[in-house]
């Protein structure tokens, strides 16, 4: 039986081990041995049983303070060593973050060009607030073609030697998409003016020959508010060609010229002394404003809303810029091509930044 004495020396016991503990595994032993299930303190608590019923209520009292009084020196001592151990590892785990990144096997790795000059067009547009929209591959006559004033029997639907699929039982056939203007008609379907978006993305025509791939890149920017107009058109091209071509000034032709889509439709052209070939013109992009039968078919009122629309070739872009002669090596998955004509991940496109260098 325990007296108060023995409760008081069991007190001074477990506090000294508990202050000489020297790191957290020694004081965790304390604390197993003073508070787990066969510990000094937690076997008193079992004897109160056999002791006579006018002790017990006295002696489970001082129990519980000696329990308290251990369980709080064990908390303040693990703070103690828990803040120790930690000074300890910061003095040894130091780490300079203004180190050099150190890259490892992932400099091995190269964006392609097309992506780059992608990642740079969607920088410039996304800092004069458009927004980037993407829509599937694979659609239907109707988004490729009917929506975008493009009917049944257009030659443009030849021109565009599109690549169907096997038509379903009621007739309608899928295709892959010849531009990604259907992107811009279902986001004019689905969400009301204003929009500023751009629509990036795999394009497919049946053509194939030094410069035309099966499958090439395009992006296709759209502008529809209450009040927009050609001029804002030209600005936003004339903008996008200095950010683009990193030049403080670009001569930029506008040609009159036809798409079914746009009324009226232009080509643009830029004087190639962005790219170093003076006295020469360079054709970069379609562009036009929006034909009202477009509108319409989106669920837009043309007397309320108009706005403009263009279209760049990616590849073309790419190959202008970087000086890559040759089209077809884009799509040849040769890496001694990619390791001399990639980009580094390093090389994130940002206006502040310049855009390649
Ligand atoms: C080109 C011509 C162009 C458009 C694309 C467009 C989209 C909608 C409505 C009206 Cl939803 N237009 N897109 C307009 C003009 C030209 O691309 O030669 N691209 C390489």
């Amino acid at each position: 039986m325990s007296g108060a004495n023995d409760l008081a020396v069991l007190e001074k016991d477990l506090l000294a081990e508990i202050a000489g503990a020297g790191d957290l595994a020694s004081l965790d032993a304390v604390r197993v041995s003073a508070l787990g299930k066969k510990g000094r303190v937690s076997e008193l608590m079992s004897k109160l049983g056999s002791l006579p019923p006018e002790e017990r209520k006295n002696f489970g009292q001082t129990v519980n303070t000696l329990k308290t009084k251990v369980s709080d020196a064990l908390d303040a001592r693990k703070a103690v060593l828990e803040t120790a151990a930690l000074d300890e590892r910061l003095k040894t785990e130091r780490a300079d973050v203004t180190l050099p990144v150190r890259l490892g096997p992932v400099a091995e790795g190269r964006i392609h060009p097309v992506s780059q000059v992608l990642d740079e067009v969607v920088e410039i547009f996304a800092d004069m607030g458009f927004s980037v929209a993407e829509g599937p591959d694979i659609e239907t006559d109707e988004m490729n073609f009917d929506k975008l004033n493009i009917p049944a029997e257009h030659p443009a639907r030849q021109d565009h030697d599109t690549f169907y699929f096997a038509p379903k039982p009621d007739g309608s056939r899928l295709l892959l998409r010849t531009h990604t203007s259907p992107v811009q008609i279902r986001t004019m379907v689905a969400q009301k003016p204003p929009i500023r978006i751009i629509a990036p993305g795999r394009v497919y025509r049946m053509d194939s020959d030094q410069t035309h791939t099966p499958m090439f890149h395009q992006v296709e920017g759209l502008v529809i508010d209450e009040s927009t107009h050609m001029g804002h058109l030209k600005w936003v091209l004339q903008e996008f060609c200095k950010a683009f071509f990193e030049v403080d000034e670009v001569k930029m032709r506008f040609r009159a010229s036809h798409f079914p889509f746009t009324e009226p439709s232009m080509e643009v052209d830029i004087g190639a002394e962005a790219i170093g070939k003076p006295g020469q013109w360079l054709e970069i992009l379609g562009c036009g404003m929006v034909h009202p039968n477009v509108l319409r078919n989106c669920g837009l009122d043309p007397e309320k809303y108009q706005g403009f629309a263009f279209g760049v070739g990616l590849d073309r872009l790419t190959m202008l810029k970087y000086g890559i002669p040759d089209l077809r090596s884009f799509f040849s998955g040769d890496l001694k091509w990619l390791s001399h004509y990639g980009f580094s991940m390093l090389d994130v496109p940002t206006l502040g930044g310049g855009l390649s260098t």
